[in-house]
């Protein structure tokens, strides 16, 4: 299995059906390896030129590629501008004990009129390690977790000497963790407006190896497990921070403050789309043990994360956002998560602007909650549960495949696959049900589709670390660290028989 993967990189980068799976049949694709070798890539973006940017993770390199002959050149090295190890200088960086956070270099935008006279990129990365509480998975008292810093910075990009450079920074004081950093960055018209946006996550505050955190998606002066908004160009207050901040963001008191929206877990998808006239941004995060979330973001709401998991139907009542074996940990759920009396008296508590997902993936019901957290409690079996992970979405608003037009497309890391759902015309509720693509056994971090609707990237981590058990495993993958490229053939035909 091995030589021959190696073999078709060096010979010929098509994929076999083989090694991924089109599982639905109803439209066809080439599937080609635009780049390989690379370092966790993080986010794929195309540029008006229609090269491909990449952020590597652990890399902390910024690449230009063209994808018509996987040629590329290196915009930007940003080791220098971390304050902890290499990742290949750790010599166990799997290892929650070692300081890498979750991702590393993980969101970029590039300002739409990069080509025509705003030539700014923008980059969210994990750039200071404060320390760390001591690690818990083992049981012991106090896993306090690990605690960093990420920053939002604008780069100006010389196209002249395939450079970024003269960073100016908007944010510094994004908290950071080992897990749940979110990390998406975004750029969407708001109005006559364009904004920044950025999907941080909850540290993984409550859970593993943060497990002693205590969670702030429900503060509204902490950017934990928010949606942040930024201004994309800067506005006329005095110093280094308020200019960025938009004077009319949602929860300005006396200061003004990014937050956009609360209740957030792990969003590391974000984008937006006009659908029905309609502007409209949406988010996917990752559920705890069930309901992944696909989120309508709408200005100033909460999203219910710890109060309310997937919709508020009661599936984790008695419940919590966690549960764990550590018994230092308070509460007969071993977490430092609020105990979850009903999620629908917790929903009508937040009021008006609480939000249930337009989709949940996997709404478990009560029942199999309630074993399950029996189960991990008393150590009894195996601890695997359903989930996708979704690591992105991006909306398909072309007509060029037959059908797909407004469906989201969703890649995933427990899952290896391309989701697709269809959404209906007021882009508020799924209109069917999930189609699976390119299903393998890879972690898909994120996508980007082709102004044509014809082409379809997607960026595979280059290892299968992952914040909680799991049964994958490193020596399985099939290929990694590389940008796929899917290609539109037609609708699926059934192969001639021999
Ligand atoms: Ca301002
Ligand atoms: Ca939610
Ligand atoms: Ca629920």
């Amino acid at each position: 299995m091995k030589l021959s993967i190696i073999l078709l990189l060096l010979l010929n980068p098509v994929i076999t059906r083989a090694q991924i799976s089109l599982n639905e049949k109803d439209v066809d694709f080439d599937i080609r390896i635009v780049a390989d070798k690379l370092s966790d890539p993080w986010s794929v973006v195309i540029a008006p030129d229609k090269n491909i940017w990449v952020t590597e993770a652990k890399g902390y390199r910024v690449l230009r590629i063209n994808p018509s002959n996987g040629v590329r050149q290196q915009l930007l090295d940003l080791n220098s501008a971390k304050d902890f190890p290499r990742y290949d200088k750790i010599p166990d960086h799997i290892d929650h004990g070692k300081p890498w956070p979750q991702g590393g270099l993980m969101g970029m935008a590039l300002h739409p009129g990069l080509t025509t006279g705003n030539p700014y990129v923008f980059l969210a990365y994990a750039y200071h390690f404060e320390g760390a509480q001591q690690d818990n998975d083992g049981g012991e008292p106090n896993s306090g977790g690990y605690f960093y810093k990420i920053r939002i910075v604008r780069y100006l990009y010389d196209e002249a000497s395939a450079e970024l450079v003269r960073p100016v920074i908007i944010c510094d004081s994004i908290p950071g963790s080992s897990d749940h950093n979110g990390g998406r960055l975004m750029i969407a018209a708001q109005g006559k407006k364009e904004y920044l946006f950025y999907s941080a996550g909850d540290m993984g505050a409550g859970q593993f190896a943060n497990g002693g955190r205590t969670n702030h998606a429900q503060s509204s002066t902490s950017y934990e497990g928010k949606i942040l908004r930024f201004n994309l160009e800067p506005d006329l207050d005095p110093g280094m921070y308020d200019k960025w901040l938009p004077n009319d963001n949602p929860f300005n008191t006396n200061r003004q403050i990014a937050l956009w929206s609360v209740g957030h877990r792990n969003p590391q998808g974000l984008t937006s789309a006009v659908i029905n006239g309609q502007e409209m941004i949406y988010s996917t995060e990752h559920g705890p043990y069930s309901d992944d979330e696909i989120n309508l973001i709408e200005r100033g709401c909460n999203y219910g994360h710890p109060l309310i998991i997937g919709f508020a139907d009661g599936n984790y009542d008695g419940l919590a956002a966690s549960v764990s074996t550590n018994k230092a940990l308070p509460g007969i759920w071993h977490t430092t998560y609020p105990l979850i009396d009903s999620e629908i008296t917790n929903a009508k508590a937040i009021g008006p602007n609480y939000r249930d997902p337009v989709v949940s993936l996997d709404p478990a019901p009560h029942a199999t909650m309630k074993e399950l957290f029996r189960s991990i409690i008393s150590n009894k079996k195996d601890q695997e549960w359903n989930s996708y992970a979704p690591s992105s979405i991006a909306v398909y608003t072309s007509s060029a495949i037959p059908g797909w037009e407004n469906s989201v497309l969703i890649p995933t890391l427990k899952g290896g696959a391309l989701l697709r759902i269809k959404l209906d015309t007021s882009g508020k509720k799924a209109a069917g049900n999930i189609y699976t693509y390119v299903k393998g056994n890879v972690r898909y971090r994120d996508i980007a589709i082709s102004p044509d609707g014809l082409k379809i990237y997607l960026a595979v981590d280059s290892s299968s670390v992952s914040s909680g058990p799991s049964k994958e495993n490193p020596q399985q993958i099939s290929y990694r660290g590389c940008i796929l490229e899917l290609s539109y053939k037609g609708l699926y035909k059934e192969p001639a028989k021999l």
